[in-house]
């Protein structure tokens, strides 16, 4: 079934629930602004600022807050989003739809890698769409507690030298570029299965020194015959991955021991993505998609993009 979506020039295939719709067509909108915004880069960033520090002691960059803010107002217009789980917010946010049984809950990383905005360097804004579960009260992190596969749709929107929405729903993955002079997104690729070929990996080698003896052995996999491309932007790492092939490694090390990248928002969302599309993503123990979080801000090891290149690191990692 395909619903027409507002500001997609096309009707939007996967999407078959007028509420789903209006979930998207809230994406669309916010992502819209905030490219305005990126656009804007130092002229808003005030470049190189100490800035203030979120919830997780990073420091928030106006587009953070100004993403935030366009995203929560889109959400709550659409009368379709019951509750968010927000990066830049410490503490659900519910909102009031008139209908909540066939309502929604969105997890949303504003901004991916906002320290890149005033360099002009690609960044994104991540996001998963779960039905709002029956018979659990709306209240706490207790609805969000969920694991990838409970997702209904996610995605994200690249911030670069043009816009690109990317929109995964069970079994298809679109990309859809926006048209800046019409301000319409337009389907630019209809069916994305990630290469079999996979010539990139993606690790930051400065942490070499941080990482225990498995993990050595599992970059050293990953880098065999492959060119090594870091952006330090995942939602950039990513998509180059989507479509060129490669995978994306985030280990844990002995600074951050859990890893650094969200489960709810960041690698549940690209898990479920990249199954649509033929690849894999894994903690290092299990199937990322599979894992539910304990707290809705919890962080994990990834491993992420070509099934096989996630295979064969998984088995360096278990030695
Ligand atoms: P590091 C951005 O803050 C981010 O979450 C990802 O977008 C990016 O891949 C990663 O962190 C970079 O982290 O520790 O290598 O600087």
């Amino acid at each position: 079934m395909v619903l027409s979506v507002d500001g997609i020039a096309t009707p939007v295939q996967g999407i078959d629930d007028p509420a789903l719709g209006r979930v998207v067509a809230a994406i669309v909108a916010a992502s819209r602004d905030v490219a305005t915004h990126v656009r804007a880069g130092a002229l808003l960033e005030m470049p190189d600022t100490d800035g203030a520090q979120n919830v997780h002691g990073e420091v928030v960059h106006a587009l953070d807050i100004l993403g935030t803010e366009r995203f929560v107002e889109a959400f709550d217009d659409s009368d379709a989003v019951a509750g968010l789980v927000c990066e830049e917010l410490e503490e659900p946010k519910f909102f009031d739809p008139t209908e909540t049984a066939g309502s929604y809950l969105c997890v949303l990383d504003p901004i991916d890698g906002t320290s890149n905005a005033d360099i002009a360097i690609t960044i994104g804004s991540i996001f998963g769409v779960f039905p709002t579960p029956a018979g659990v009260p709306l209240e706490g992190e207790q609805p969000f507690l969920r694991p990838g596969t409970d997702l209904v749709a996610a995605g994200y929107v690249l911030y670069g030298s043009n816009t690109v929405l990317v929109l995964a729903t069970e079994g298809l993955v679109q990309e859809f570029t926006l048209d800046a002079a019409g301000g319409e997104f337009h389907l630019t690729r209809e069916n994305i299965q990630i290469p079999d070929d996979c010539p990139y990996y993606s690790v930051n080698q400065g942490y070499a020194d941080r990482w225990d003896p498995a993990v050595r052995r599992a970059v050293d996999v990953a880098r065999e015959g492959r060119s090594l491309r870091y952006v330090g932007s995942l939602v950039s790492d990513f998509h180059r991955d989507l479509i060129r092939g490669g995978v994306f490694l985030y280990p844990a090390d002995a600074s951050s021991p859990n890893g650094k990248i969200r489960v709810l928002y960041e690698a549940g969302v690209f898990a479920f993505i990249v199954a649509q599309a033929g690849g894999a993503a894994s903690t290092g123990s299990g199937p990322v998609i599979d894992l539910v979080p304990s707290a809705v801000h919890e962080r994990t090891p990834l491993f992420v993009g070509n099934a096989n290149a996630v295979e064969a690191i998984d088995l360096a990692l278990r030695g």
